[in-house]
């Protein structure tokens, strides 16, 4: 049973006019925004909600944080594009920055993660060639199951989601999925020699916040390089403080080939993301070889270098790992016999719900009480649902939330 909506005419004429004139790929909560400020988000009828989405994770630094606002505007006011024909003078500035502040030798700068993740595939084939020695065209890269990189023809090449392949076909070849979080699985995919790199969220996103066995990361990371096979992480959702850590990876000491990185690199004002590796990677991509119209603009050094400082300065992990702890500790404290499962890391958490006297919308009739009580979050794959508010939440703002879920469970 879905929840009938008390749907105001204002948000009735928004949601009419998107649905004549833009494309259907997605099915939105019946909410309209038009206001963000830290963990807040309001409606166009001024109704204030808790964001407990951030976007898919790009707005750790909190909605319009001022500092970051105001350096996109500064920018913007005196150059926002030069294309990589010519040189800017942010370019050199945040590769030196952004290198230092992870730890490698070079940055390649992209737009969306989903091209990030495509240049990280590209090194990762262009090194098992040119380093490796594999047979021209014959190089494979792993990936795990129930992965979500992307919604290019080559990235949904390797999804075993249904949903995200049919009728999109013939695919890119070259790839194999292998279980997550199975290491011997991994051991035997690894026995390959035409093996490139392997590829892996620290912690599944979109499959619901599935969070490896301890030491699973460092385990695979040894085989990898055991196997001299190319240690690839997709931190475009898990990093920058999500978890806890700014790499999702550092939980256990994993240095990755290949950081990929999105999402809250721009704090949630514009498409930016990165590709990190050492020289002997990335020097392999020579002029001409790659590239983006708008990859490295100099709008999108000035923001990453001030959303990467903001994340520092205000002790974002910290606070992440701290009230990532509490919410998950009041959530079950709640003691609802619907919530099945809680699970995550820092403020990355997803809560299973379930029950026999509940129907299989129960996650999305669960949203949207939650949207109706003041609080925005999404369904992910039928019954879980994310829970990843901003970083700065206090929590104090965690007990209201707490609130605000334990009313709408009641309500379910
Ligand atoms: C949608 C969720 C999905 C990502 C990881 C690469 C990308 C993403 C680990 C691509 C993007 C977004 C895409 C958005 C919903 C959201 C998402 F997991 F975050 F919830 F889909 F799985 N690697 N994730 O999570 O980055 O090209 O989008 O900038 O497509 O519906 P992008």
């Amino acid at each position: 049973m879905l929840t009938t909506m008390n749907i105001s005419e204002k948000t009735q004429q928004y949601l009419t006019q998107e649905e004549e004139f833009g494309a259907h790929n997605y099915h939105p909560l019946p909410v309209v925004l038009d206001k963000g400020a830290g963990v807040y988000l309001w409606d166009v009828d001024g109704k204030r909600y808790y964001d407990f989405l951030s976007g898919y994770s790009a707005v750790n630094q909190g909605h319009c944080h001022p500092r970051i606002i105001k350096v996109l505007i500064d920018q913007a006011q005196k150059l926002t594009l030069t294309s990589r024909a010519f040189h800017n003078n942010l370019m050199g500035e945040y590769a030196q920055y952004i290198t230092a502040y992870f730890g490698y030798d070079k940055v390649l700068p992209m737009n969306t993660g989903v091209e990030a993740v495509e240049t990280a595939l590209k090194l990762a084939r262009r090194w098992g060639y040119e380093v490796k020695g594999i047979p021209s065209g014959a190089a494979k890269i792993l990936v795990c199951e129930n992965n979500f990189h992307g919604r290019t023809l080559n990235v949904i090449s390797f999804s075993n989601d249904p949903s995200a392949q049919i009728n999109y076909g013939p695919f890119m070849p070259g790839y194999e999925i292998v279980p997550f979080n199975n290491i011997n699985a991994l051991q035997d995919a690894l026995k390959d020699p035409n093996v490139a790199g392997f590829l892996i969220e620290p912690i599944q996103g979109e499959a619901g916040v599935v969070v490896p066995d301890e030491g699973y990361l460092n385990k695979a990371a040894a085989l990898c390089k055991a196997a001299n096979v190319l240690f690839i992480a997709d931190e475009i959702q898990t990093g920058l403080g999500r978890t806890g850590k700014l790499l999702a990876c550092d939980h256990e000491e994993v240095r990755a080939d290949i950081v990929i990185l999105g999402k809250a690199l721009s704090g949630g004002t514009l498409p930016v993301s990165a590709v990190l590796a050492d020289n002997e990677i990335m020097m392999l991509i020579k002029p001409g070889q790659h590239g983006s119209t708008y990859g490295g603009n100099p709008l999108a050094c000035a923001v990453a270098i001030e959303a990467l400082k903001v994340l520092k300065e205000e002790n974002m992990c910290e606070n992440a790992t701290v009230q990532g702890d509490y919410l998950r500790s009041q959530l079950i404290a709640i003691g609802s016999p619907y919530i099945q499962l809680v699970r995550g890391k820092g403020l990355f958490t997803a809560i299973i719900i379930g029950h026999p006297s509940l129907g299989q919308d129960a996650a999305m009739d669960l949203c949207l009480k939650m949207m109706e009580n003041g609080l925005l979050a999404k369904p992910t794959h039928g019954d879980k649902i994310r829970f990843a508010p901003p970083l700065t939440i206090t929590r104090s703002q965690i007990d209201e939330c707490i609130t605000i879920i334990k009313k709408s469970l009641d309500q379910l």
